[in-house]
């Protein structure tokens, strides 16, 4: 394992194939990142030597996992900044945390007249979960604007705030365009009308550090497939007297005391939220994940994603025909684009077969393509293997679909 991110491309299997002949570009971490040969070791010694299901044997096999589970809450624990352990609660990913605390926060305390406050820039995971709730419950969804460089109007933001609104969920960064919203500050005018804050984070986590006890926010909801850890993992990071509170999301197994028909009584934290049997190897690989990016340190990350994001706006200005979506001040790793009247699936389609890995369409944000007029982009996003090359391919190879098109 590197030390160096200059280096660590070397880290990444899957990163040393030939696509339609050439080297892979891989240009979509946004949606899922490669994860790092440290990933995949950890789980694959885990299922040949440690398997076993946790919190429940005596026996050496199950005593392992459960050590190698509960080790890895305890590196996310110190990855976040979280303030206990008990607020780290594992989840499939993004998309369960957020509807965990739609259904088990937000459900019992909504009822008509309340709020739930979203903003344009938000990805489906981060809509949905509150429209089902608001049918539940009668609630309103209201949702503040963005501009047209993709940024969140704070002022609109601030006008729709109000003791009605009992839930502000908000991205840190945006999937469809890259937009980092300043979380800080909208925590800091939330408090201001007691409105508890979800962070939904999927974005945030892979591309800066994040410190949930410095943003201020209630809630804070990831993925581990998008920070190089295994598909099928995530945390929920709540606030332990909220989460105290909640009720569980779903029941079943590990998540109670007791049982019996007349009354069953919870579990404690964290494992009142974790019913049945977890997804073991894939939070164990999440763990190696984490040790993996701060061995290369996320200010270092940061620093080498932002100096690649600059190149990659500047090259893609450079191409004829380019328009960019998704000009905000603050951005991350991400770059929404349209090239001349080219359908994006034909330009994906065209750069896979230069071997150059894009996302193309709605990237489940479709909000923000109707705030564009369009219903899809073409989008590159970086991670921290990517270097001057894969955005050097990049160009080279949109100036071969202008050929072909033209
Ligand atoms: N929120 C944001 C901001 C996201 O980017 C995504 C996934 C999710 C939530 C959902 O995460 P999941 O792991 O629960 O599915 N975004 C993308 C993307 O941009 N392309 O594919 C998936």
């Amino acid at each position: 394992m590197t030390q160096n991110i200059a280096d660590c491309r070397k880290d990444f299997p899957a990163l040393q194939q030939n696509i339609s002949g050439r080297s892979l570009v891989y240009l979509d971490t946004a949606a899922s990142a490669q994860q790092p040969a440290a990933v995949i070791d950890a789980v694959a010694q885990y299922q040949r030597e440690n398997h076993a299901n946790v919190h429940r044997g005596v026996h050496t096999l199950s005593h392992r996992a459960t050590e190698l589970y509960e080790g890895a809450r305890d590196k996310l624990r110190a990855f976040i900044n979280a303030s206990n352990r008990t607020e780290i609660i594992f989840t499939s990913g993004t998309t369960e945390a957020i509807n965990l605390v739609a259904q088990s926060y937000c459900r019992p305390i909504l009822g008509a007249g309340d709020q739930i406050l979203i903003t344009w820039l938000e990805h489906h995971s981060n809509i949905v979960p509150w429209q089902l709730v608001c049918e539940q419950t009668g609630a309103e969804l209201i949702v503040a604007p963005i501009n047209d460089d993709g940024e969140v109007g704070l002022d609109e933001l601030y006008a729709l705030m109000s003791d009605r609104v009992k839930m502000l969920a908000i991205g840190h960064v945006s999937n469809a365009l890259g937009t980092v919203n300043p979380v800080r500050r909208i925590v800091e005018r939330a408090r201001q009308h007691d409105i508890p804050v979800l962070v939904d984070g999927a974005q945030g986590m892979p591309h800066m550090a994040v410190d949930v006890q410095g943003l201020g926010c209630d809630f804070y909801a990831f993925s581990g497939h998008k920070m190089y850890g295994p598909t099928g993992t995530g945390v929920l990071w709540g606030r332990e007297a909220l989460l105290e509170d909640m009720p569980p999301y779903q029941g079943g197994g590990d998540m109670i005391l007791e049982v019996s028909f007349d009354n069953t009584v919870y579990n404690e934290l964290p494992y009142k939220f974790e019913a049945g049997t977890p997804n073991i190897a894939g939070v164990i690989g999440l763990g190696a994940a984490v040790d993996y990016l701060q061995s290369l340190g996320m200010e270092k990350i940061s620093a080498h994603e932002k100096h690649l994001h600059d190149y990659m706006v500047n090259k893609l200005e450079s191409v004829d025909g380019v328009r960019l979506i998704g000009t905000a001040d603050e951005k991350a790793s991400v770059q929404s684009f349209m090239l001349d009247d080219i359908h994006p699936h034909d330009l994906g389609t065209i750069l896979d077969n230069q071997g150059v890995a894009i996302r193309t369409g709605h990237h489940c944000a479709m909000p923000v393509m109707q705030r564009f007029g369009l219903t899809g982009t073409a989008r590159a996003s970086l991670g921290l293997y990517n270097n001057t090359d894969d955005i050097d391919c990049l160009v080279v190879a949109l100036e071969k679909a202008r050929e072909i098109f033209a």
